[in-house]
């Protein structure tokens, strides 16, 4: 009973309260399909993400995992099943181990600096009073948001769910370093299916689909090469 993590939307449309957020969202990703979702802010990126895990549940149409409507998954399998890098990351008043270790518990010390030393965490996390002992979050050593990112990433390399979505994975680091941890990233998603939220053209022009969303409906999909031919949204953000 392992997750393939083929994932499917059909004909899914989402309110929160009166406020339409998604409409007629139709996706399909087989397992290890790569997936670019682009668009505005508060064009309903987030939501679609949100719909795999069931922190909410669509009013119109089915989120499918693995062919099972996500309503009849187990939650915990399915919620285990899913690796996210999220916008906002958590972070556990822990130390820095125990919160990259956080959703594999017997993860070794090795295998804890070597997800952070990929994910550009390592020398930051060295630098701290403690290094990998150093307790963050609410009653800790605060940290900043690309620090945060760093420590999210590496608690994803750590997992191997079959389902990968990364939301502004890495919106709050440099360019040089969202450079470094390119390479991190390409290793993460690699036989997943990965869903993955991003405003620059170099973080989505190699997905198998990139999707651009506009006031919760797909406008154009399809390659990086397509897009570009069709010269509407996506070719307006290339020449930019
Ligand atoms: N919304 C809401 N209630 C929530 C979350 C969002 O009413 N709890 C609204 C705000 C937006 C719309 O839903 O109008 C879509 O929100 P998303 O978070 O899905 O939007 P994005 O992820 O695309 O925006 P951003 O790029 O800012 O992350
Ligand atoms: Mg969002």
């Amino acid at each position: 009973d392992k997750v393939r993590g083929d994932v499917l939307f059909d004909n899914v449309t989402f309110k929160y309260e009166d406020n339409v957020v998604l409409q007629d969202i139709d996706i399909d990703a087989p397992a290890g399909k790569k997936v670019a979702i682009m668009g505005a802010t508060g064009a309903g990126k987030t939501s679609i993400v949100n719909l795999i895990c069931r922190f909410y549940d669509p009013q119109k149409g089915r989120v499918l995992v693995d062919n099972v409507d996500v309503r009849d998954w187990d939650l915990k399998t399915l919620r285990r099943s899913v690796s996210v890098v999220m916008q906002e990351t958590f972070l556990f008043s822990d130390t820095i181990a125990n919160n990259i270790a956080y959703g594999k518990d017997d993860a070794s010390m090795d295998e804890i600096i070597a997800a952070a030393k990929a994910a550009c965490a390592h020398d930051f996390i060295m630098e701290m009073p403690e290094g990998y002992d150093t307790v963050v979050g609410e009653r800790g050593v605060g940290l900043s948001g690309g620090q945060k990112q760093r420590i999210a990433i590496a608690r994803a390399l750590l997992v191997s769910a079959p389902i990968l979505i990364l939301d502004d994975a890495t919106s709050s680091v440099d360019m040089e370093t969202e450079h470094k941890i390119q390479q991190a990233l390409k290793r993460l998603m690699a036989g997943r299916t990965t869903f993955i939220i991003a405003h620059r053209i170099s973080a989505v022009k190699d997905a198998d689909e990139i999707i651009i969303l506009e006031n919760g409906r797909i406008v154009e999909r399809g390659t990086h090469d397509q897009l570009l031919k069709l010269r509407g949204v996506y070719y307006d953000i290339f020449r930019d």
